[in-house]
C-alpha cells in the first residue's frame, strides 16, 4: 500500500522538555486529569477540508501545498487515495476523530444520482477504513456553498428550487452520518445571511432556515440517525451578515423556533472573534444555556479582519475554553475538530503534522491548566463570594422574585450607600498568570 507520509512515524509523547516537533510535549492520550484521559477530554478531530483538499491558494495565487494523494487524473481515483492518505494521517497522529463535507470526500458529478453514487463509494472505504482503524467521524456536514448554485443562499435562497437541491443534498448526508456512526452533524450557515435589504426578504428567509432545520430534524428521526445536531455560529464571511451571528442569536432563533431541544452548538474561535467576542465568551453562552456541543478548534490574528483559521497555539484562549469545559462535565459526544489551516507559505507535508501536534498539545496543556485551576477553586471561589449578597437576606428576596420595588426602597432608605467593593481583576489577571507558567 502506498505511504503518503513516509517520513513521518506514529507521533509519541515525548514530555515537556523534548525538542522534536514530530512528538508530542503535553498531549498524552491516557494520562488522566480531573478523573478522565486527555483523550477522553479531547476528542480531537481533523478537518478533510483544510489538511487534504486546502491547496493554500488565495485570491492572489494558485495553491502552493504538495498534495500527492490527489495527483491521480481521474477526480473518483483521487478521492479514494485521499481517504487512503487521510487515514495513515489520522493513524500517525493519534486523533481519535475526523470530520467531512460532502464535497470535501467525494467529487460532484453531472447529476444528483451521479453524484450520490460517488460519495456513497468513497464512503464505503471510509467506513472500512473507520473499522480497520478505531477512527471515528466526530461530524459530517453539507456543503450547500461551493457551487454556485448556492450562490443566494441554500435554504435562504430566494428561489425554492435551490431550497430543494440544498434539502437533497442534507438527506444524503444524514443517511451517510448514519452510516458511519456519526457522533454529531453539522450545519454550518455557509450563504445563509444576505448582503443587502434592496433584494432581501430577511423575515421570509429565516423562516425558511427554520423550516430547513424541522425537516432535517425529522429526517434523522424517521431514519433513526441519533447523531447530536450542531448549528456552527460565523458572523460574516461569506455573506456580509450571515443569519447564525454568535451563540447568543443562534439560540435565540432556535428558541424562537420551537428547535431548542434537537440543537446544539459548535463554537469556533476564530468565529467568535470575527463576532468581536472572546473564544471564551462564545463557549460560555452556549454553555449556560446547556447548548455547548462541540468546539472547531483554531484561532485567528488580530489585525486581520477574516477567518484566518490557524492552527490554535494561544495556551491562554485553549485554559479558558478547557475551563468551561470542565464546568459543563465536559465536550462528548462532541470534540476538538481542528478546523484549521496551514500558511500558505508552510509548504512540507510534515507542516501538517507539526501543525495539528501543536495544536493538540496547546488544548492538552489548556486541559491542564484549567483542570489545575478548578482544583484550586480559581476563580470559581472569588466569583461566588462576589455575588455572595444574593444568597441571604434581600438578595434571596431579589433573586427569587419575592422582592418588589417597595421593598427595595425600604431596604435602601434603612442602608444608605452601598460598601464599594473591588472587582480585583489585576489580582485575578496575576494569579492566572501563575497558573499559566507553573503547571507542568
Ligand atoms: C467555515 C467553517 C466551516 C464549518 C463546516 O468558516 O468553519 O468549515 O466548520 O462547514
Ligand atoms: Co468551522
Amino acid at each position: 500500500m502506498t505511504q503518503y507520509f513516509p517520513d513521518v512515524q506514529k507521533i509519541s509523547y515525548e514530555g515537556p522538555d523534548s525538542t522534536n516537533p514530530l512528538a508530542f510535549k503535553w498531549y498524552n492520550p491516557e494520562e488522566v486529569v480531573a478523573g478522565k484521559s486527555m483523550r477522553e477530554h479531547l476528542r480531537f478531530g481533523v478537518a478533510y477540508w483544510h489538511t487534504f483538499r486546502g491547496t493554500g491558494s488565495d485570491p492572489f495565487g494558485a495553491g502552493t501545498m504538495p498534495h500527492p494523494w490527489a495527483e491521480a487524473a481521474d477526480p473518483v481515483t483521487a478521492a479514494e487515495q485521499t481517504v487512503h492518505a487521510a487515514f495513515e494521517f489520522f493513524s500517525k497522529l493519534g486523533v481519535d476523530f475526523y470530520c467531512f463535507h460532502d464535497r470535501d470526500i467525494a467529487p460532484e458529478a453531472n447529476t444528483l444520482k451521479q453524484t450520490n453514487a460517488i460519495l456513497d463509494r468513497i464512503c464505503g472505504l471510509a467506513k472500512q477504513k473507520q473499522d480497520e482503524t478505531g477512527i471515528g467521524l466526530l461530524w459530517n456536514t453539507t456543503n450547500a456553498f461551493s457551487h454556485p448554485r448556492f450562490a443566494n443562499g441554500a435554504s435562504t435562497n430566494p428561489d425554492a428550487a435551490v431550497f430543494a437541491y440544498a434539502a437533497s443534498q442534507i438527506k444524503k448526508q444524514l443517511e451517510i452520518g448514519k452510516e458511519l456512526g456519526a457522533a454529531n452533524y453539522v450545519f454550518w450557515g455557509g450563504r445563509e445571511g444576505y448582503a443587502t435589504l434592496l433584494n432581501t426578504d430577511m423575515k421570509r428567509e429565516q423562516e425558511h432556515l427554520a423550516r430547513l432545520l424541522q425537516m432535517a430534524v425529522d429526517y434523522a428521526k424517521k431514519i433513526g440517525f441519533e447523531a447530536q445536531f450542531l448549528i456552527e455560529p460565523k458572523p460574516k464571511e461569506p455573506t456580509k451578515h450571515q443569519y447564525d451571528f454568535d451563540a447568543a442569536s443562534v439560540i435565540s432563533f432556535l428558541k424562537g423556533h420551537g428547535l431548542d431541544q434537537h440543537f446544539k452548538l459548535n463554537v469556533e474561535a476564530n468565529h467568535a472573534t470575527l463576532a468581536m467576542h472572546s473564544f471564551e465568551h462564545d463557549l460560555q453562552v452556549a454553555s449556560m444555556h446547556g447548548m455547548l456541543g462541540s468546539i472547531d478548534a483554531n484561532q485567528g490574528d488580530l489585525l486581520l479582519g477574516w477567518d484566518t483559521d490557524e492552527f490554535p497555539h494561544n495556551i491562554l484562549e485553549a485554559a479558558m475554553a478547557m475551563r468551561v469545559v470542565l464546568a459543563q462535565g465536559g465536550i462528548a459526544p462532541g470534540g476538538l475538530n481542528f478546523d484549521a489551516k496551514l500558511r500558505r507559505e508552510s509548504t512540507d507535508l510534515k507542516d501538517l503534522f507539526i501543525a495539528h501536534v501543536s495544536g493538540m498539545d496547546t488544548f492538552a496543556l489548556g486541559l491542564k491548566i484549567a483542570a489545575k485551576m478548578a482544583a484550586d477553586d480559581f476563580p470559581n471561589g472569588f466569583i461566588r463570594e462576589r455575588y455572595a449578597s444574593y444568597d441571604s437576606g434581600i438578595g434571596a428576596e431579589i433573586a427569587s422574585g419575592s422582592a418588589d420595588f417597595e421593598s427595595l426602597e425600604a431596604y435602601t432608605l434603612a442602608h444608605g450607600e452601598p460598601v464599594a467593593r473591588s472587582g480585583k481583576q489585576e489580582l485575578l489577571e496575576a494569579r492566572l498568570n501563575q497558573y499559566l507558567w507553573q503547571v507542568r
